[in-house]
């Protein structure tokens, strides 16, 4: 890391100049700091003439940004999120920003700017709605998880891949911030004191402590495919057509399952929220139908591609053995109800929450939604071994709302 420099706004305007056929000689460029996520920093880059296009740069900063350099991490994850996104391109074309340039010394991804794309998460709390998203991130996941995992490739070649994203420090935040801390009382744990009956339930509750144990141990132990890692809404852009993935900086082989389970907790979170953003009755369960019809149809399309990339494409000896498709599918669902309850814990008890909950005012209100959560994430996690069908998750989801 010894090139390494934090870049001013001046200075990536300074480096994008100097970026073979970015911008024309004659761009008027001007840059504006823009990273409101909790890692690192993101820079808007325009040509300020008429019709000037724009570029973003992302540069990891060696500590976590929202802590400080108490914080050591590591630099690695801007290689790891540029190398990702370059494959998630190939094996999904079109569902991520187009990398044109990485600096390995500078911690630097230059990326397409997708600024006519809005983040997910922020379009979910304004009640939008998404007749694409299932399709495009159904498949996204499909393709992905599927065509990196030992059904598609050579042992030899996955196991190259998967060194290749050997990611211990990113992992190690979710080790500790998704799977432990929240289910402890640990100080970095940040929640509504209007809860602190439910929360302390939870720590007691050792049946669920349990199963969470062999959720993380999952998580740490079974590199099933090249995941993206951190799979929230604030890690997806939408427009009313299209969809796009960013920030797979968490990228590593891991469960398939905690890849899909991130999208439909991060849903579900914002199905909770509208028990305090949406007062009016019809208004509430209309959009929280909207979540759950979006969630099953996520979940099919995701089968159905991944069934079909099966049978077109599995390279592993057992595949056509009967059943063996069925069983592999049938863990997959087990897992993601499993991951999506830690994940919708985690936001609300752990030190990162989400804007879905944290922008409801009223605390009151807001511990409503946060209950909510809480019940369908713990009822997931503890039902997950029954499930054979992705109606038995949102069944959990309707049984917790009229209770
Ligand atoms: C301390 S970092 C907390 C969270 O931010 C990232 O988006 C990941 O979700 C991580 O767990
Ligand atoms: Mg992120």
């Amino acid at each position: 890391m010894s090139g390494y420099r934090t870049l001013t706004e001046q200075e990536a305007v300074e480096y994008a100049r100097n970026i073979p056929n970015l911008f024309p000689e004659d761009a008027r460029l001007v840059s504006r700091e823009i990273g409101d996520g909790n890692l690192n920093y993101v820079f808007h880059i325009k040509d300020e003439r008429p019709s000037g296009k724009s570029v973003i740069f992302k540069q990891a900063l060696p500590y976590v940004r929202v802590i400080g350099d108490s914080w050591p991490l590591t630099l690695e994850r801007a290689r790891i999120e540029s190398e990702a996104l370059i494959l998630e391109d190939q094996l999904c074309p079109s569902s991520v920003p187009k990398v044109y340039h990485h600096d390995t010394e500078l911690a630097l991804i230059v990326m397409e700017d997708l600024s006519v794309y809005q983040i997910m998460r922020k379009g979910l709390v304004e009640k939008k709605r998404y007749p694409n998203f299932p399709k495009q991130i159904g498949t996204f996941l499909a393709r992905t998880l599927f065509l990196t995992s030992d059904l598609a490739m050579s042992p030899l070649e996955k196991k190259q891949k998967a060194a290749s994203f050997t990611n211990p420090e990113l992992c190690n935040i979710t080790e500790n911030f998704v799977f432990t801390y929240p289910f402890h009382d640990h100080p970095s744990n940040a929640y509504n004191p209007l809860i602190a009956n439910v929360v302390q339930r939870i720590w007691n509750n050792n049946e669920l402590k349990l199963e969470i144990a062999k959720l993380k141990e999952g998580f740490m132990t079974r590199g099933q495919a090249l995941l993206h890692g951190d799979l929230h809404t604030g890690s997806i852009m939408v427009t009313e057509e299209d969809t796009k993935v960013i920030d797979p900086e968490f990228a590593y082989y891991g469960p398939m399952g905690f890849d899909i389970g991130a999208v439909i907790a991060n849903l579900l979170l914002n199905y909770a929220a509208h028990e305090g953003h949406t007062p009016d009755l019809q208004e509430r369960e209309s959009y929280q139908t909207y979540l759950l019809e979006t969630i099953m149809e996520i979940w099919n399309v995701f089968e159905n591609e991944f069934r079909a990339l099966w049978n077109e494409k599995a390279q592993e000896p057992y595949a056509k053995v009967p059943g063996y498709q069925d069983s592999y599918l049938q863990n997959i669902l087990q897992d993601t109800a499993g991951y999506a309850g830690c994940k919708m814990m985690r936001r609300v008890i752990g030190l990162a929450h989400v804007s879905d909950l944290e922008s409801i005012t009223d605390p009151k209100l807001r511990a409503k939604g946060e209950t909510l959560a809480l019940t369908i994430g713990q009822e997931l996690v503890l039902q997950r071994k029954t499930m054979t069908s992705i109606k038995d998750i949102v069944n959990v989801v309707v049984a917790a709302t009229q209770n």
